[in-house]
């Protein structure tokens, strides 16, 4: 592919939730990436990944042309925009005839800009008129969302900016590898503790991220809630708690102490081999600290009890009245490029732009008056990601796009994924590359990258910034909100569709998003072409934005946040006898979830080739796994061979496995699709297995 010179120099990365900025510089014939010099979220410096952004853009498998075949046995034939889009509408249409609006979803991403979120949300629900639309932040951060939303009454993943980290204390850090999956953040994390703080880091493995700590508690998967209901015992056996701040700021302590009074730092000890002496130092130091944060992610998240291991940690933060001042806080770590703004704006089945509720009837009327449709011909709620691959399955739902994800690597228990892709009738794919989706498609639609696509995304500290148009498009690529516009015209609802520019659709946004919980409304492009990012909520143009959530009060009607003292529950899949350890997955720091990208980018590709799993001497002595050996891994839904690595970091009885690789490397071919009652969210991080030598 011709490189052509950059349009703009300043973008961003296309992948973790920093969004650190980087400039496109020339080099040689082609171009290089370098670290920006003045965006504040990484100044000057990016990851692995960051530095080898430009050449899976560039790569020769990017599809540059749509193409069709009738199932997924033909080759591929090149077709022309307007054919493409015009054959595809009639498709849908006659699905829809035949089986009704629902039996045509769309499967977005966390990776697209806020424009082309909004317009994924807003195509579905005006365009097909289908309530199924969901998107893979469903796997991401719903559990996350949920906890914030019940607790804070509004979900920002971070309550303050990254900017808060060195004045802390105290930094308990919980199933987050922030050192592999937002390298950036560790110089903030660095430096608090060259002021003094204490990090502490709650994995069953150590990892990159637990090498800075100063205490690392290796815990079996799943016993999140029993720990930090040690935490909170001793916090409220020893009245350390911040006893003004939680009778001024919050409801629910009684039930908390209820819950936390069975679990003293022995019964800890007993549960899950953490000594008593471990969760004494630990809720002592933290609830003494003057200023601390907490912060999560998928390591406990990613549960089917996800959502209350979640709420548990915000307890932590809350009683101890870490929230709301200088030095304190409560983050989720939001994971992809807009991970944050893709849940805000209506991809996910039963949200509205600006995080309205699509069941509420008065922000169902804000959002049909801004799209110019009476409120009754909005849909209801969809389900979630999974879900809706379910319903695939069942036959409910007959045809689905797919744009920014790939979920056949991506979801749990893929093999029922790639049986119920088979079963579509109509399956359009959206992407840069043929993915282990798209072998499953009938048509493959060349979608823009992020050197291309013009838009504004919103990073893991809820700040809103602009990313211009760098390169221009390959080939016949499309922007990708041309295409969700060019095919609600012919699906006949172009009226609704019109723009002139991505300004103009982030202009109607904004009043979509207008005094929902999300408001963008006061943040134009004219203020992000100026400032470096603007904090959402900015309900005008004079609003200087909110860095800095909870000064005051908390977003819940009477501004006090909700304590809920949590009993902990065993996961979907316990050991047994039979499958008697438990397999966990994650990530690697040189490649990008589904691989998707990263596994075409040869620089992170040769430093990790083949996903390899981590275990333990332990238990490699117990199966008799020889040095040449590799490790056959068997859950109740499939068995598979990996490479491995023995080390003493990981807890005895877990296996670690990256999810980056498709097919025969897949570890989503293993996981179990139990799903969180409240965010739907499945079990990534537990299943149980069993272990052999394979040689
Ligand atoms: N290099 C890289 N960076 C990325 C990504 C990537 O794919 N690659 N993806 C991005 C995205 S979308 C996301 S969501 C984030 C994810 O970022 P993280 O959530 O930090 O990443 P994971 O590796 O999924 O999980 C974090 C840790 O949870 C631990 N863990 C497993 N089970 C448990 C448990 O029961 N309790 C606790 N406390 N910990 C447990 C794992 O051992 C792992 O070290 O990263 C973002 N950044
Ligand atoms: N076992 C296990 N499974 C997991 C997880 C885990 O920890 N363990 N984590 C889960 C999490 S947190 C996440 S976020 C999901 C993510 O899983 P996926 O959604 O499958 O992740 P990606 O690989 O980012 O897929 C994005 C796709 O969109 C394409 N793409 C990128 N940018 C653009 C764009 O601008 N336009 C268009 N049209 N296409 C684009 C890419 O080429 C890629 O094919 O995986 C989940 N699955
Ligand atoms: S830290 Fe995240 S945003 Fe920054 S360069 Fe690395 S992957 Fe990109
Ligand atoms: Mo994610």
């Amino acid at each position: 592919m011709n490189l052509s010179p950059a349009l703009a120099s300043s973008t961003h990365c296309c992948f973790c939730s920093m969004q650190c900025g980087m400039e496109l510089v020339a080099k040689g014939p082609g171009l290089a990436i370098k670290p920006s010099p003045d965006f504040p979220v990484a100044t000057g410096r990016l990851c692995q990944k960051g530095l080898h952004a430009l050449d899976h853009v560039i790569h020769e498998e990017r599809i540059v042309r749509p193409s069709r075949r009738m199932n997924r046995h033909e080759l591929w034939e090149p077709v022309e925009w307007t054919d493409a889009l015009s054959h595809i509408a009639s498709g849908i249409k006659e699905i829809q005839n035949r089986y009704g609006n629902d039996a045509v979803c769309v499967y977005g991403g966390g990776s697209l800009t806020n424009e082309v979120c909004y317009l994924l949300g807003k195509f579905a629900r005006v365009a097909l008129r289908s309530k199924y639309i969901d998107y893979n932040g469903r796997y991401c951060m719903s559990s996350a969302a949920a906890a914030s939303n019940q607790a804070f009454g509004i979900d920002r993943g971070m309550t303050m900016p990254l900017s808060e980290i060195p004045k802390a204390k105290y930094l308990i850090l919980s199933g987050t590898n922030i050192a592999e999956c937002q390298p950036t953040m560790m110089p903030y994390l660095l430096e608090a503790k060259k002021n003094g703080a204490v990090i502490v880091t709650i994995d069953p493995r150590n990892t990159m991220t637990s090498k800075s700590a100063d205490i690392h508690v290796r815990l079996q998967p799943g016993f999140d809630s029993v720990f930090v209901n040690g935490l909170l015992h001793v916090i409220v056996a020893e009245k350390l708690y911040d006893e003004a701040f939680v009778r001024e700021r919050t409801n629910g302590l009684e039930q908390l102490v209820e819950a936390v009074k069975p679990f003293t730092p022995a019964r800890v000890e007993e549960l899950t081999g953490i000594l008593e002496a471990v969760t004494r130092t630990i809720a002592r130091g933290f609830a003494k600290a003057d200023t601390g944060i907490v912060m999560t992610a998928r390591g406990l998240e990613q549960q089917v009890n996800g959502v209350e291991n979640t709420l548990n940690y915000i307890n932590l933060a809350l009683i101890t009245g870490k929230i709301g001042r200088p030095g304190c806080g409560y983050g989720a770590v939001t994971g992809q490029a807009n991970g944050q703004g893709g849940r805000e704006h209506g991809q996910k089945a039963d949200q509205l732009p600006g995080y309205r509720l699509i069941e509420d009837p008065a922000d169902r009327e804000h959002v049909a008056s801004v799209w110019g449709i009476d409120s009754a011909e909005l849909p209801g709620k969809g389900v979630s990601a999974y879900e809706m691959l379910q319903k695939i399955d069942e036959g409910e739902i007959k045809a689905m796009i797919v744009l920014g994800s790939n979920p056949v690597v991506s979801s749990p228990n893929s093999l029922m994924v790639e049986r119920a892709l088979n079963k579509l009738e109509l399956l359009v794919v959206v992407d840069l590359f043929e993915t282990e989706t798209a072998r499953f498609a009938h048509w493959m639609l060349p979608g823009s990258s992020f050197l291309e696509g013009e838009g504004t995304l919103t990073n893991l500290e809820g700040r809103v910034f602009h990313r211009p148009q760098a390169l221009p498009l390959p080939g016949a690529c499309k922007l990708d909100y041309e295409l969700i516009c060019g095919l609600a015209e012919e699906l006949g609802r172009g009226a609704y569709f019109q723009y002139d520019s991505i300004e103009d659709v982030f202009n109607e946004m904004r009043k979509a998003t207008a005094g929902g919980k999300a408001d963008y409304s006061g943040i134009t492009y004219g203020r992000l072409r100026r400032e470096k990012g603007i904090f959402w909520p900015c309900p005008s143009e004079d609003h200087p934005g909110t860095p800095h959530l909870f000064r005051e009060r908390f977003a819940h009607p009477d501004g006090k946040a909700r304590l809920k003292g949590i009993t902990p529950k065993m996961p979907a899949e316990p050991i047994d006898e039979e499958y008697p350890y438990i397999l966990t997955t994650g990530r690697l720091g040189n490649h990008y979830l589904s691989g998707a990208q990263t596994r075409r980018t040869p620089g992170l590709l040769k430093k990790a080739p083949v996903p390899v799993a981590e275990i333990h001497p332990w238990l490699a002595s117990k199966i008799g796994l020889g040095l040449e050996s590799k490790l056959r891994i068997t859950s109740r839904r499939a068995s598979l061979v990996f490479h491995v690595k023995i080390t003493e970091g990981i807890q005895p009885r877990t296996i670690f496995v990256p999810f980056h690789w498709g097919e025969e490397l897949s570890v989503n071919r293993l996981t179990v699709d139990a799903l969180d009652p409240t965010s739907r969210m499945p079990e990534f991080k537990i299943c149980a297995v069993k272990a052999e030598r394979s040689d």
